[in-house]
């Protein structure tokens, strides 16, 4: 495995390069050109300055996460062309400069969604908590306030003002995309752009839904096991890859994301790795990755990565907000640093133990 940290970029994060390498064992930056409008061509000259300036690091720049799909491709408009074509020449010109897995996500109008970004854990920290009773009652402008103001002035990823400031022709737009016509989009999407991502040598690794299901009643299809069997049968491409997301797809107690891992981690180039405590009533909230503080098991996780040599890269997902720190929402320094280092510590201890297994 190879251990890789998200960064939003020179201007973008409160997180800087120097800090990062400060970092046991991690070699990798997963980046983005997190300025670029939805749908547009990332060209060639910006993509060589991000790759520069984190390569100048010693890092490697080979995960992009997102390219983002422009909601014309899952609402299935007619336009959806001239975007799927833009999406193939950002996978050629990313492939020029050596990048080999891309992350994106496949879900309507909103990205990953909490109800309250700084909710207070018993440890004095805060962390990402999504409110289930909320979120049914709640419109979907009050939700984009709430992000929008806990945003530190930072745009947030997948929460782009453009898109923000049309929202209510969206929800119109999807007014006729359920669950089968947004599976029927994405087929038509991945069998359009996986081509393309065969000859440039890049995994095309799909990020789960969060929460693995339906909000505002728009429909979410990346939600458990099920799903990747569906994907992998519209299109069994090597390069129609996941990212495996255990606070993801695990926010649902339906999903047993030991056995997932288990099951999924070779079509997964690109694993995020973090804890959630899910509530009875459904809600949840980010905690640490030590195993025992949420409802996911990252011990028993990393002994299946490690005994079956898993070869692909690791990121640390979110983390509270610990000492203070004045950052992104579930993106700080700190947290994500602790995670990393327990998810090192388990690697190195099950590498240990097989070693010596083997020396009898
Ligand atoms: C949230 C992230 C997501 C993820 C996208 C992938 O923090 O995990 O925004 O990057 O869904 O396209």
């Amino acid at each position: 495995m190879e251990m890789t940290f998200r960064w939003y970029g020179k201007d973008n994060d409160t997180i800087s390069l120097e800090e990062i390498k400060q970092i046991p064992n991690t070699t990798g930056i997963v980046w983005a050109l997190h300025d670029k409008a939805v749908g547009d061509i990332w060209e060639k000259e910006e993509i060589e300055k991000e790759v520069s300036y984190i390569k100048s690091y010693g890092f490697k720049a080979n995960i992009v996460e997102s390219v983002n799909v422009h909601e014309s491709i899952k609402i299935g408009n007619s336009d959806r062309e001239l975007y799927i074509e833009n999406y193939k020449k950002t996978i050629e010109n990313l492939s020029a400069y050596g990048v080999e897995v891309i992350c994106y996500n496949f879900m309507p109008v909103f990205d990953w969604t909490r109800t309250d970004m700084f909710h207070p854990l018993n440890d004095g920290s805060t962390a990402l908590y999504f409110d289930y009773d909320k979120v049914k009652n709640l419109d979907p402008q009050e939700l984009i306030e709430t992000v929008s103001s806990s945003s530190n002035n930072l745009t947030m990823p997948g929460w782009e003002k453009e898109k923000l400031d049309k929202i209510n022709e969206l929800f119109e737009a999807y007014a006729d995309v359920d669950e089968e016509k947004l599976w029927q989009n994405f087929a038509y999407f991945i069998n359009a752009i996986i081509p393309t991502a065969e000859r440039c040598g890049i995994k095309m690794a799909i990020h789960p839904d969060d929460p693995p299901y339906s909000i505002f009643n728009l429909p979410r299809i990346i939600t458990g096991a099920d799903s990747y069997e569906k994907m992998f049968k519209i299109n069994n491409s090597p390069n129609n890859a996941i990212t495996l997301c255990t606070g993801s797809m695990g926010a649902s107690k339906d999903n047993d994301m030991t056995e997932i891992v288990k099951k999924y981690h070779k079509h997964a180039p690109f694993l995020h790795l973090r804890n959630v405590n899910i509530y009875d009533n459904g809600s949840f909230i980010e905690t640490s990755h030590f195993s025992k503080d949420g409802d996911i098991n990252l011990t028993k996780i990393m002994k299946h990565l490690s005994d079956s040599e898993y070869q692909g890269y690791i990121r640390p997902d979110h983390g509270r907000h610990l000492w203070n720190e004045n950052c992104r929402p579930g993106y700080g320094l700190y947290d994500r640093a602790l995670g990393i280092m327990y998810l090192n510590g388990l690697w190195d201890a099950f590498q240990l133990e097989k070693e010596e297994k083997n020396n009898g």
